[in-house]
């Protein structure tokens, strides 16, 4: 019985050392040499093509190659009743913590402001807030989100979560659901989006999401690139509303050649590396869950699929 890897990156063989020391007994195969349909229980993937995990009958588990399984959703023909699993990756996190940091601090410091200063030889200061005077508000305060909201406060940020529903986390303020949502814009001065995409995140980060935030506040953006109306922020950075944002994920990647993003004066673009799967240390949650479905267990870190996250 084998294990099908699909993936978009050139880690197959990287993949194939992993699970050779952690599991030697495990046929591993990587796409397109599927060989016979039948012997695959395991799909380990990222953005299959449509009809490909329909196309293998004696799939036990599916396991996302990233935390997020939206990749998956994108295929009508995906196999529902097959058990989905998310990589939940202290490595993960850990990548995703210092990339919200990173950009709630180079705002928080002003540096765009010194960068465009610098090319005109502008030594001039602008004024400092105080990093306890500078609300952050994490959309999404799940595996990743609560990390960064926890890491965000301990360096002294002024920090709020929202989620779908309540949380309570020590010294940070919760909000959760649609009514939490507008006090919660309104504290927030940079905005860092960690959410996973569903029909209900699709396109949140709109227009009406940016007027209910302060004058001046930021963006982060490290969920998916489909919860972001790239025009309505373009058209909130120009009237001066949005003072700047850094996004790491796109509505199409790579991004095109002839987006506006890619020049805009007050727009950081980095291509969706906030975080990296580690084969390291992924394959171990990946080698326990088989070693679970082999004893008749539940994997864990299954996602629930009407959920879509
Ligand atoms: P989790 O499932 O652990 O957390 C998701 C959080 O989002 C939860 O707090 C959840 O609320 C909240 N949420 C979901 N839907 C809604 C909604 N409709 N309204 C309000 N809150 C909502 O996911 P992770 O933290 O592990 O990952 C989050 C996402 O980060 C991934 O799905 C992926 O899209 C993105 N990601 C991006 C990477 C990159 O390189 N840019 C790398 C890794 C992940 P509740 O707690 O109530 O369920
Ligand atoms: C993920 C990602 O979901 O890298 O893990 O985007």
């Amino acid at each position: 019985m084998a294990l099908l890897l699909r993936t978009s990156s050139s880690r197959g063989p990287w993949w194939r050392g992993e699970f050779a020391r952690e599991l030697p007994d495990l046929d591993f195969r990587v796409h397109p040499e599927v060989g016979d349909p039948k012997d695959i229980e395991y799909a380990l993937v990222w953005d299959p093509p449509a009809g490909l995990l329909a196309s293998l009958p004696n799939l036990k588990a599916i396991f996302s190659l990233g935390a997020g399984v939206d990749h998956l959703f994108k295929d009508p023909q995906l196999p529902r009743h097959v058990p989905i699993v998310r990589l939940v990756d202290e490595r993960l996190t850990g990548q995703m913590v210092e990339y919200a940091m990173l950009y709630a601090l180079y705002f928080h410091r002003a540096i765009p402001t010194y960068e465009a200063q610098q090319k005109t030889k502008t030594w001039k200061e602008s004024p400092l807030k105080l990093i306890s005077e500078r609300r952050v508000g994490v959309m999404g305060i799940g595996e990743i989100g609560g990390a960064a909201a926890r890491a965000l406060k301990g360096i002294g940020f002024d920090v709020a979560g929202w989620s779908r529903s309540p949380k309570v986390i020590d010294g940070i303020k919760t909000y959760a659901g649609a009514d939490g949502l507008g006090p919660f814009l309104a504290r927030t001065d940079i905005l860092v989006c960690i959410l996973p995409l569903t029909a209900e995140t699709t396109d949140i980060l709109n227009a009406k999401l940016f007027a209910a935030m302060p004058q001046g506040s930021y963006l982060i953006n490290i969920g998916r690139g489909r919860q972001l109306v790239e025009q309505d922020l373009v058209a909130a950075l120009d009237s001066g509303h949005i003072a700047g944002a850094a996004l790491d994920v796109f509505r199409t990647e790579p991004l095109p050649p002839e987006s506006p993003l890619w020049a805009h004066p007050k727009i950081v673009v980095t291509p969706h590396i906030a975080a990296m799967t580690d084969p390291r240390s992924s394959v171990l949650q990946v080698v326990a869950n088989i070693k679970r479905i082999r004893a008749g267990q539940a994997p864990i870190n299954q996602i629930d699929s009407k959920r879509g996250y």
